[in-house]
């Protein structure tokens, strides 16, 4: 099988070309290309589609039909994510998901197979999660660690809200927050109190671990 490069699995998120998504990226795989590099096409190529769609050159069947591009390629590149990742003893435990009123689960599951290639338990909730769910899973399973992602404006706050929900229900003590999506920056996360920010799902694991002080 002949390879495929990063530009061309960039390419076919471009060119809307769903029929050929998953073969190309198993050719990248088989190729030998780094998975997250593989990942970081994809998604280079998703946010020039939002861009254009931002910019009224697209509109949303464009973007509907390149995260359906992505969504195809994305199996091939995480298994292989997952096979790469060190499987040591569990670093902790992890619950994400994209908050409530957000229905983008693109970034969010990447973060959460970074997270599980690096050696987390991951719990992941889904989309649209509403802050009540957020608290009931942190009761259920006791993580370490609560990631939520938020990709609009109109949703953003509701990290906030989950923030403050644990506060209220005294376990904010017990329990990191970290906080990301394309509308999040540093100085956000600093004012809903969250612990960290990280604007990409490599960051975050290394963010993760300084707050948990792994190595
Ligand atoms: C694909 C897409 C969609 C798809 C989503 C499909 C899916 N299953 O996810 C569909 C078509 C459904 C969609 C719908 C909408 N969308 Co949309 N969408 C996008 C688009 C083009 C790409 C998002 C994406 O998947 N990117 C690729 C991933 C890998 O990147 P990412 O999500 O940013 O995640 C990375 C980092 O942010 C970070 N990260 C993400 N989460 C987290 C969490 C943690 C803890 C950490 C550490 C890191 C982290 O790591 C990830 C990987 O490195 C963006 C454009 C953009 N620039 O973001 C618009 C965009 C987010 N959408 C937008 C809009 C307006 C909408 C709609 C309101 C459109 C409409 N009129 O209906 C709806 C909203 C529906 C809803 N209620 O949620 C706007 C938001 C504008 C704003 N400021 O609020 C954007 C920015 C487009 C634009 N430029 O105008 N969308």
């Amino acid at each position: 099988m002949a390879g495929a490069t990063l530009e061309e699995l960039k390419q076919i998120v471009l060119d809307f070309d769903m029929d050929n998504a998953e073969t190309v990226a198993k050719k990248a795989i088989c190729e030998g290309l780094d998975p997250v590099e593989c990942a970081q096409a994809l998604t280079e190529g998703i946010r020039e589609i939002g861009d254009k769609f931002e910019s009224g050159e697209m509109f949303l069947p464009d973007l509907v039909c390149a995260s359906e591009v992505v969504k195809n390629a994305l199996p091939p590149i995480t298994v292989e994510i997952e096979k790469q990742g060190k499987k040591t003893a569990s670093h902790g435990k992890v619950i994400i998901g994209t908050v409530f009123g957000d229905i983008h689960s693109i970034g969010k599951s990447m973060v959460a197979t970074l997270f599980f290639a690096s050696g987390f338990e991951v719990v992941d909730l889904g989309i649209n999660v509403k802050s009540e769910a957020f608290l009931k899973a942190v009761k259920e399973h006791n993580p370490d660690v609560i990631a939520m992602s938020a990709l609009l404006t109109t949703t953003m706050m509701e990290q906030k809200n989950v923030i403050e929900g644990l506060k209220k229900e005294n376990l904010r003590d017990k329990i990191k927050v970290i906080v990301g999506g394309s509308p999040i920056n540093a100085e956000f996360a600093e004012n809903i109190g969250a612990d960290g920010y990280a604007a990409t799902a490599p960051e975050g694991v290394k963010v993760v671990k300084k707050m948990l002080g792994i190595n």
